[in-house]
């Protein structure tokens, strides 16, 4: 290990800065009032970036600090998430922004009802962008299972695991400004359930044309109250979400966790964990070692 490293933080130094994520999430002014998801899909869109052939992208590194990734229209909107973030990082300068992404999302899914995601430290921020992963691994919602099954086959995922994965679709919202969808999943998107599939099995989804020339699939619950001169509410799935549905092999995924939340809580949260740790190589004792793309660790 180059000497340079820092040394790893106990746990009582952890416990603050989960504290300090903890103390930023409730943001009345900001969607639905919580940073919460946004949290999530910043620390997936830093990992989700990984090649198991190339052993590049991944959390390490936090590219998403430069331009190449960062600017990549796939990343829309994550610099709010980065923003939220920001006061945590000049209060607590010894972890790394790559630590961070991943330690807010996991303090953010347990936060808002979901499971304990197990969470390592120990990655470091890239210093220039030589490493950033190159754009396009994301994938691409308007596509359907086959392009699933390229994106995250690519990361080293199961059909079960990206089933999983799509589960944190309970959380937040589309952005027209972002990703041109619009619309939140559920009616609750600050809180973490299994509400998604049952949502997705349940409902008539209808295909809807949005202004940008997008395609989403919509649903008005009309069991709903509302307040007098209120709007029903449109839910919405994206194509990609869609594909779970039409997939023979997805599909008993989608009804298993429809049924069974504490299944589909056991396994978004190993399946969480494992996505927050692709690319990462650590030694007996948890010290990340180097690989192609990560750059030290701690000190052992
Ligand atoms: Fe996602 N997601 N996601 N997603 N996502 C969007 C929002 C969230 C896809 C597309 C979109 C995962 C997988 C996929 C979250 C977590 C995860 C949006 C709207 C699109 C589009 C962005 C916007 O407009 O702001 C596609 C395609 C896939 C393919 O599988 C996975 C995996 C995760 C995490 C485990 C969360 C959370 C959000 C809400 C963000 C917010 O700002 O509210």
């Amino acid at each position: 290990m180059p000497s340079s490293n820092p040394p790893a933080p106990s746990s009582a130094q952890l416990e603050e800065v989960k504290d300090a994520v903890r103390a930023l999430l409730h943001q009345p002014e900001y969607d639905d009032g919580s940073a919460g998801p946004v949290l999530v899909r910043l620390a997936w869109h830093s990992a989700g970036t990984y090649d198991a052939a190339s052993k590049t992208g991944g959390s390490n590194g936090a590219g998403m600090r430069y331009e190449k990734e960062g600017g990549d229209p796939a990343n829309a909107g994550l610099a709010h998430a980065r923003a939220f973030l920001e006061p945590v990082k000049e209060k607590f300068p010894w972890i790394t922004y790559a630590d961070l992404w991943c330690l807010a999302a996991v303090v953010a899914v347990k936060e808002m009802g979901g499971p304990e995601v197990q969470w390592q430290g120990g990655r470091t921020d890239f210093t220039d962008d030589s490493k950033v992963p190159p754009r396009g691994r994301l994938p691409d919602a308007a596509q359907g299972s086959d392009h699933l099954r390229h994106i995250f086959y690519r990361m080293g995922f199961n059909d079960q695991e990206i089933v999983a994965l799509s589960g944190a679709h309970n959380l937040g919202r589309c952005h027209g400004d972002r990703s041109g969808f619009e619309g939140k999943w559920v009616n609750q998107p600050t809180r973490f359930s299994n509400q998604y599939y049952r949502l997705l099995l349940q409902n008539d989804w209808k295909k809807k044309k949005l202004a940008n020339g997008l395609e989403q699939f919509v649903y008005v619950d009309e069991e709903i109250e509302l307040e007098e001169g209120e709007e029903p509410e449109e839910l919405m799935m994206l194509p990609t979400d869609m594909s779970l549905l039409s997939d023979a092999a997805f599909r008993p995924w989608v009804e298993r966790y429809a049924k069974d939340k504490d299944l589909f809580f056991a396994h978004f949260a190993a399946v969480f964990g494992k996505l927050l740790e692709l690319g990462l190589v650590r030694d007996a004792s948890g010290n990340i070692v180097n690989e192609e793309n990560v750059e030290g660790g701690y000190q052992s």
